[in-house]
């Protein structure tokens, strides 16, 4: 097929020895890269990807290159989830059962346009692997916030210092909260991570693998342009996401949660994390930002005590 196309069109397509090959357009330090990459490699052989447009789509694939050394479709914003369905009903239908299909998508392709369909392909029981790379924003076409924005974030549909109203702040919605949403459709297997632990996004891509059944992993992925950091800040903003306990690593087996990452000592602040991004910046500035950092605060000491951290 990719000789035909060569040949019709006189491109130069060459097969890649990575499954998600250096070299694309992400930004310096992009955190969705980071996580993609790490998972492309965690995957392992015989699988099929359909990616939601987004991001990882667009500086992956600008055409006629393609950075994916492995099977992979793109086809709209909203029906990766769909997609994945009609692949796995192919390969039933040819007999194929070692053939591992994945979806994957940013947090506005799953948290809000592509909801319904997902909880179709959840519904059915299918055994896909969803995977979420969390920008906690409408990253590729602009930073307009998505209902993964956190509190008091700035985003170009949230802007911060504008008016007397609470749209002051920034994003005046709690991000929504997708891992219950996916408890809810009794997953056999979700997860959560972030971009600052690579070794445990690659560890629990394997697991859901081995499992029977969907699963959906949910990583929270820095984005350099969007969240305003320094590229070299990446890493250690995806750690302090985790270890203020704002963003927790955690994993649910059959509805149960068998696995936490434990807070430091000592204990990481939300001001630490929140200093670095710039999307936060007007926080640091008044009373009235100083309340909202407090706030963050809790927020966090609420997840401590949910998913009993300490
Ligand atoms: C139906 C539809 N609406 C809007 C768009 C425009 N659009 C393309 S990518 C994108 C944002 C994707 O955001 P997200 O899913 O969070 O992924 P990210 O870019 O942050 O990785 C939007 C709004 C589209 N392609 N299709």
């Amino acid at each position: 097929m990719l000789k035909k196309i060569k040949a019709s069109q006189g491109l130069n397509i060459k097969a890649s020895k990575y499954p998600l090959s250096p070299g694309h357009r992400a930004c310096a330090g992009c955190g969705q890269m980071i996580a993609a990459r790490t998972v492309a490699e965690a995957l392992g052989p015989d699988v099929i990807i359909a990616n939601a447009t987004g991001c990882l789509e667009v500086t992956t694939t600008p055409y006629p290159e393609s950075a994916w050394g492995m099977p992979w479709i793109h086809s709209l914003f909203e029906n990766a989830s769909a997609v994945a369905s009609g692949i796995l009903a192919a390969l039933k239908q040819k007999g194929d059962k070692k053939t591992k299909v994945i979806a994957q998508a940013g947090d506005g392709g799953t948290f809000d346009i592509g909801i319904g369909l997902i909880s179709g392909m959840w519904e059915r029981g299918e055994n896909i692997l969803y995977i979420c790379y969390d920008t906690e924003a409408y990253s590729n076409t602009g930073i307009q916030a998505s209902g993964a924005t956190p509190w008091a974030a700035n985003t170009t549909t949230t802007p911060a210092g504008i008016g007397p109203t609470i749209d002051a702040i920034g994003s005046h919605q709690r991000k929504k909260d997708m891992i219950a949403i996916a408890l809810a459709h009794g997953l056999p297997y979700v997860a959560q991570s972030t971009s600052g632990f690579t070794e445990d996004i690659a560890r629990k891509v394997k697991k859901a693998l081995a499992i029977q059944g969907p699963s959906y992993i949910q990583i929270l992925t820095p984005c350099v342009p969007g969240w305003n950091i320094d590229p070299s800040q990446t890493i250690k903003t995806g750690k302090l996401a985790a270890q203020t306990g704002l963003y927790p690593l955690l994993e649910y087996e059959n509805g149960q949660l068998t696995n936490v990452s434990k807070i430091p000592t000592p204990e990481p602040k939300v001001e630490e994390y929140l200093k670095l991004q710039g999307r936060f910046k007007h926080l640091f500035k008044d009373q009235k930002g100083k309340e909202q950092i407090e706030y963050i605060q809790k927020l966090a000491n609420q997840n401590i005590a949910k998913y009993g951290l300490k």
